[in-house]
This record gives structure tokens, C-alpha cells and sequence, in this order.
């Protein structure tokens, strides 16, 4: 089935937050912030700006009626700043206006006096200064100290990888409508919208049922829109209430790259050790994270980096230990993968260090330590479903990784300025909120009296396709067609109390109460079809619209059947819940069963550089992918190419700077390299695993969302090997993104 919004996007008829039809009186809001990454607010001179023409308002943190703090976590971040700025791009002020230039151009006219403080930029210096979000944890198993004489090779080194933007395609944006007694409706592009019904109602100090907020669609969210859409749902509901009039705030492309979180930098520490016949005994590591000046995830996404730290390998003896480091950027936040690329690339990165000291391939040290049933992972969780060998073998005869590696060879032995790079890369990614209570959803079905259905969910479409999903989960159930069934909103008062749509795990979570929610009223329906057609309820099904009596067809139709209940005064609604069975962690002993599975797969990358320019392009990305059993392998076919590309860029061409004053210089699309139409691979073969997939899972259909951003760790790792192919005398550093600037400065230091 395709994606249910193909029709409107194709023709520019899907509505996002700055698409609806404006009331009468829309004032518009722009947040003026920090110019400066650390200092004290002496004077804030707002008086220019509020007599420009056309300005209604300049609302500061004295205009808060509830509490000016908008942290989820931790409460340590002020919507407004009070005394003190944390980094460039935090908001002071809020400029609410008759249009947005008129907003614009006042809020150019605020001038803060500052006393300038020391800005920290970097997470180690942050972490030696003790500036930390939350104390480090560690997560271990085995003793990796009594291991280190045992091993034959010890390997150590540092591996860094960069921040990432977001650069979802809609920004950031809400547009809050005064309604009557209070009460306020949000259109919020946010992956949480509970997040943005909780924050708004503590800042505004009103209860959570005089909030509601809707959410159509998103043009993309990747884990930015997950914590981050709710600062700007803020701003517009607090001017909303403060002058009872509908308040746009839709930031600007350089506006949200300058004031949004990106993905986490990490500095790390590694330390391997392996046997004679190379597996790998121990595994030390120390990440630092990037926190940026406020908690926003980094705790969580801190923890999944110690949960992926192993990647898909087994290591008996395992200490990891990871630094949530404040530092004066804006908060780094939730980004596809959330963590777990960063931890995967550090194991990677030692496994290839290591490799290199031997003088042998990395993919034979993956290899012989591949993750299999009954291994347990370094957090308890005992190995089960695994598909990793599975995948990796099965990579291994369709694309024929030696036969590819002996023509990447002959090619460098007869080429000088052209070398290709070959490298492999396993994945093994958890499925579930690591916090265990994040793991339920709910439905809400209504069957219509003349057969239609309309579902309402907590999944939040971002373009990932879950609103397709639900609904071919509906028509599974009371087999109709398609064409019958409608997906709502996702909205606060018909779905309460939702975890935001992230993990990966949406489509499962929602999906589950969907199916729940169906089947009971598909049960009540079979016991009205029993009563109709005099027969036994246990030789009744629903097929193709119609109810079928020992395999066949009846006249009672879908529609009849939908109407004798009505008639008979039973519900045709139904919400259901649905919670994770099985998992759970204990966070004082960092040992438990946190995922509700495992996706696996094998990808093999073949580059070509240009040794005298230092640019290069990817032939062939080949995948072997664990699909389980895909309900839509159409539909996650194209999230795997996509996080792949995404994952690619990450690593080889998007390069988040600030400088030493923790000023964004990469400030748009100028200077902020994204993978283009060019610079994707050549060819990208992905060969869907038929696999038993999980009981855990929608329809047996593994979570797709996040997994292949890893897959782009190899994009690295081939390159690199491309340019030892050219020098290879070269010491490279293990740092992340490769761009092409770097691998020049390799190829000829
Ligand atoms: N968000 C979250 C996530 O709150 N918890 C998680 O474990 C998670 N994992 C991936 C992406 N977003
Ligand atoms: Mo996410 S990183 O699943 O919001």
C-alpha cells in the first residue's frame, strides 16, 4: 500500500502548521535571543521596540503567569532568560506583532547590556571544569581490569564524531488560538504533543485540560521536534493568552538553525583488547557528550549510547562509562539514532584502530565476534531473535564481499590518483523507550454508521508513514477496504497522555492499541452477526467486507453489520491501551530487559576518492536488511535509504561549527553541507531479510525508523580506507565527519 498523503504532498495540497487558513486578528511572534553564548543580563532595553508601528507587545519572563521553565528532564531551562544568558540563540524576549517583518525589524531594535562571561565550548574542558548535566554512569560486565593480561592486543584511542542538524524540511512552528474560558488550541509541528500540552499549561500556570493541541503532520522531524517543538508552541501560547488574540511563531530557516539543539557531539576514550585468535576479551570506553547548556534528552540519549556501545558485537568484559557535559551551546537534543550512532561509531573505530596495528582486515575482527542467542548484552538483557550473523553471512554470498575486495585491490594497484575504499558495517539497534515507561500508547476507533472508520492515535505523522500504517492495521483487522477508513489528527483531547512519536517504536506502540482497539469491536460486531444470521459466533469472520459462515459468504455485509449494532444500541467505538509486555531496567544496578527487540543488519560500502582533489563518491552501498515480517516493505524500504544518507552525511559531509565564542558558523546552507541528489550513492541494493520478526512488533514488522542511520558509520570507514590506499603511512585521526578538507589534509600529511 503507499503512503496515504502521497496524493496531497504530490500536489502541494498537505497541510502543515503555516498552511492554515489564519483567523481574523493573527498577531504574529519573533523571539529576540542571546546574541552572546554566557553572560549576565545587566539591562534589557525594550522601549524602541515597543513603540515600532504595529508592535502589540515585547513580553519578557515578568509576563510569565506560571513558571518560566520549559526543561523535561531536569527543570534547569528558563523559556525567557531571567539573569543570565547560556548560549547564543537563547530567547530573552518575545516580539509579538501585526506581521512578521513589523516583529522582525523591532526585535532588531532590543538591546541587551551584557556582562560578558567565559563560554565553555567543549565537552572534556566542560567535564574537567565538573560542569555536568547529571553525575557520569557506567554500565559493565565481566571485569574488564582482570582481563587486560590476558589479551594478546590492547589497543587505545580516541574516536570524535560531530553534531548534526536536524534540518527537517518544515521548521519549527505553532499557531495557538484563544478559544473560550481560557482555554487555548495549539497547531504544533512537535513529535509530542503531550510534551507541548504539559509545558504550556506549567507556564501558563492553568491545568492541562485548558490546553489542546493538534497535530496534523510534520514536514519532517528526526528527533528535533521531539523535546524542541515545545519552546515555540510556548512562546505562541503565552502571547495568545497575554492579549487574547491567535499568535503565529514559525521560525525562519537561519532563525531555527542559530536557536535549536543538534545532534550530540562525543569525544571518547577507547581502550580494546583482544586474543590471539582475535576476539574481543575487553572493551573500555569513556564517552563525553555535548550537552549544550540545558538537560533538554542528553540524559536519555547519554543512556542509549551506553546501551549501543557494543553495537552487534559480544564482549565478555565491558565497562563503559559516559559524561553528560554543560556546556554554553544551545541544548543538544533527540536525533535518530539518539546516542546510538555515537556509541556504535566508537566500537567501530576500535575495532579498525585495531585491525590496522594486526594488519588485517577490520571485517575479520567483526566477524569472529558477531552477537549470537544466548550471549547477554552488557546491560543484562539475554540475546534472543538474533539476526546478526544471519545478516552478515547473508551479505557476505549475495554481494560477494571477496570478490569485491580483490577488485577494490587490483583497482588500487593500477590506478595512482583514483582508490577505492571498502568497509563493512553490522548494526544491532534497540527497540524501546530505554525509559520504560514511555512504552504505551492508545487508539481511539470509531466505526461510522454507514461503515466508515475514522482512528485517532498518539502517533505523530512526520513523514516516516505510521499514519498509513495504522490504517492498514484497521483494514486488517475488520478486513475492509482502505478506501473506508480515515486517520485523524493526532490530538490531546481524543489521545491523552501520549509518549512523543520517537524510538522507533511508534508504529508498534500505536499500532498495538490499534489492533486492540479493532478487535474488540470486532468482537462485539461478530456477536451481533451471531444473533443476525442464527449461527454459531466461532464459525463467523470478517472478510472483505462481508461476514462469512464457515468460510462462506453470507448476505450480511460490513455495512449492514455496522448498522444492525447500531441499531441494537452497541458501541461501534472503542479506545484501547496498550503497554510493552516483558521489559524493564533497573537504573541503580543498570542491568535489566530494556528493548522489546533487536534489528540487525549488514551493509557493505564501496567508495572512490580522488586523491588529488580530495572528493570522492560512493559506487555501491549493499544491504542486507531484518525486515521480520514487513507490513509495508515498500514503505521502509525508503526509510532505510533515507536514514542511510542521513547516517552518510553525518559522517562524511555535515559539519556543525562554532567558534571558540560559541557563535554558529555554520549558519546555513551555504556553509552546512547536506547530502544532495549528487553526492548520494551511486547504488544502493537493499535485500529485505525475510526474518522471524517479533510478537513485540506490529504484525511481526520490525521498527524501521532509526536502525540504517547506522548503516552510514561505514561510509567512514571506506573512505578511510581509501586514503591509506593512497598514504599509507598517514597517521589518521578517528574523527568524524570526513569531509573533504580532512581526507586532503590526510592524503598528503
Ligand atoms: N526518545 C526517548 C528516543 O525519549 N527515549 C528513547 O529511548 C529514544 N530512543 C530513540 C529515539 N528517541
Ligand atoms: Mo527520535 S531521535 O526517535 O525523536
Amino acid at each position: 500500500m503507499k503512503n496515504i498523503d502521497s496524493y496531497s504532498h504530490t500536489r502541494g495540497e498537505s497541510i502543515y502548521v503555516d498552511d492554515i487558513a489564519l483567523l481574523q486578528g493573527t498577531l504574529y511572534a519573533v523571539a529576540y535571543d542571546s546574541k552572546i553564548a554566557h553572560g549576565k543580563i545587566k539591562h534589557l532595553s525594550i522601549d524602541a521596540a515597543k513603540a515600532y508601528p504595529g508592535v502589540e507587545a515585547i513580553l519578557t519572563y515578568r509576563d510569565i503567569p506560571g513558571e518560566n521553565q520549559i526543561g523535561g528532564i531536569i527543570p534547569d531551562e528558563e523559556l525567557l532568560a531571567e539573569k543570565e544568558v547560556h548560549f547564543c540563540g537563547m530567547p530573552i524576549a518575545l516580539v509579538v506583532a501585526k506581521s512578521q517583518e513589523i516583529a522582525e525589524a523591532a526585535a532588531k531594535l532590543i538591546v541587551v547590556d551584557f556582562e560578558i562571561l567565559e563560554p565553555i565550548t567543549d565537552a572534556r574542558e566542560a567535564a574537567r571544569k565538573n560542569k555536568l548535566i547529571l553525575p557520569p554512569r557506567t554500565f559493565q560486565i565481566g571485569d574488564t581490569a582482570s582481563q587486560w593480561s590476558n589479551c594478546a592486543h590492547i589497543i587505545e584511542g580516541i574516536a570524535e564524531s560531530g553534531g548534526q542538524e536536524h534540518l527537517y524540511i518544515e521548521t519549527q512552528g505553532a499557531y495557538a488560538l484563544p478559544l473560550e474560558n481560557g482555554t487555548i488550541k495549539i497547531y504544533s509541528s512537535t513529535q509530542g504533543p503531550t510534551a507541548v500540552q504539559r509545558t504550556v499549561a506549567k507556564v501558563l500556570g492553568v491545568p492541562m485540560h485548558k490546553i489542546e493541541v493538534d497535530v496534523t503532520r510534520l514536514g519532517g522531524g528526526f528527533g528535533g521536534k521531539e523535546d524542541q517543538a515545545t519552546t515555540w508552541a510556548v512562546m505562541a501560547a503565552l502571547a495568545c493568552k497575554k492579549l487574547k488574540r491567535p499568535v503565529k511563531c514559525i521560525l525562519d530557516r537561519m532563525a531555527d538553525l542559530r536557536m535549536t539543539g543538534k545532534r550530540h557531539p562525543y569525544s571518547s576514550d577507547f581502550k580494546i583488547g583482544l586474543s590471539n585468535d582475535l576476539k574481543i576479551i575487553a572493551y573500555e570506553a569513556t564517552f563525553y557528550q555535548n550537552a549544550g547548556a540545558a538537560a533538554d534528552l542528553s540524559p536519555a540519549v547519554l543512556e542509549r549510547t551506553l546501551f549501543h556501545a557494543n553495537n552487534c558485537y559480544s564482549i565478555p568484559h565491558t565497562k563503559v562509562t559516559a559524561f553528560s557535559c554543560k556546556t554554553n551551546l544551545p541544548p543538544n537534543t533527540a536525533f535518530r539514532g539518539f546516542g546510538g550512532p555515537q556509541g556504535m561509531f566508537v566500537i567501530e573505530a576500535a575495532i579498525v584502530k585495531a585491525a590496522e596495528k594486526l594488519g588485517i582486515d577490520a571485517s575479520v575482527i567483526q566477524q569472529k565476534n558477531l552477537l549470537q542467542d544466548g550471549n547477554v548484552f552488557h546491560y543484562g538483557q539475554v540475546v534472543s531473535g538474533c539476526e546478526a550473523i544471519n545478516c552478515w553471512n547473508t551479505a557476505t554470498k549475495l554481494f560477494q564481499f571477496e570478490k569485491e575486495r580483490t577488485a577494490v585491490n587490483e583497482f588500487n594497484k593500477s590506478n595512482s590518483l583514483l582508490k577505492k575504499g571498502m568497509a563493512i558495517m553490522p548494526i544491532c539497534f534497540g527497540i524501546s523507550f530505554t525509559k520504560t515507561l514511555m512504552n504505551q500508547a492508545r487508539a481511539l476507533v470509531h466505526v461510522y454508521t454507514d461503515g466508515s472508520v475514522g482512528i485517532s492515535t498518539g502517533a505523530v505523522e512526520m513523514g516516516q508513514v505510521v499514519n498509513t500504517k495504522m490504517l492498514q492495521v484497521a483494514a486488517s483487522i475488520f478486513s475492509i477496504a482502505t478506501s473506508k477508513i480515515k486517520v485523524e489528527t493526532t490530538n490531546t483531547t481524543r489521545v491523552a497522555n501520549t509518549s512523543p512519536s520517537a524510538a522507533s517504536a511508534t508504529a508498534d506502540l500505536n499500532g498495538k492499541a490499534t489492533q486492540l482497539a479493532c478487535e474488540a469491536i470486532k468482537k462485539r460486531l461478530l456477536k451481533r452477526a451471531a444473533v443476525d444470521l442464527n449461527a454459531n459466533e466461532n464459525e463467523l469472520e470478517l472478510k472483505d467486507e462481508c461476514v462469512l459462515h464457515k468460510n462462506t459468504p453470507t448476505e450480511l455485509t460490513w455495512n449492514k453489520l455496522v448498522m444492525s449494532c447500531y441499531l441494537n444500541r452497541e458501541s461501534l467505538s472503542e479506545s484501547a491501551h496498550y503497554a510493552t509486555p516483558e521489559i524493564n531496567f533497573d537504573a541503580s544496578k543498570e542491568k535489566g530487559h530494556p528493548f522489546a527487540y533487536h534489528v540487525y543488519g549488514t551493509a557493505l560500502f564501496i567508495v572512490t576518492l580522488d586523491c588529488l582533489r580530495g572528493t570522492y563518491e560512493t559506487d555501491a552501498v549493499k544491504i542486507v536488511h531484518d525486515y521480520g515480517e514487513s507490513m509495508n516493505p515498500f514503505i521502509d524500504k525508503g526509510q532505510i535509504e533515507g536514514g542511510l544518507v542521513q547516517g552518510i552525511g553525518w559522517m562524511t559531509m555535515e559539519e556543525v561549527i562554532y567558534n571558540k565564542e560559541g557563535k554558529l558558523l555554520s549558519n546555513a546552507l551555504s556553509t552546512y553541507k547536506v547530502p544532495d541528489i549528487y553526492s548520494v550513492p551511486k547504488e544502493i541494493t537493499i535485500h529485505p531479510l525475510k526474518t522471524h520478526g517479533s510478537e513485540l512488533a506490529i504484525f511481526k514488522s520490525k521498527a524501521v525508523g532509526e536502525p540504517p542511520l547506522m548503516y552510514g558509520i561505514g561510509a567512514y570507514f571506506a573512505l578511510r580506507n581509501a586514503v591509506l590506499a593512497f598514504n599509507p603511512s598517514v597517521k589518521m585521526e578517528l574523527n568524524a565527519p570526513l569531509t573533504p578538507e580532512k581526507i586532503l589534509m590526510n592524503l598528503y600529511a
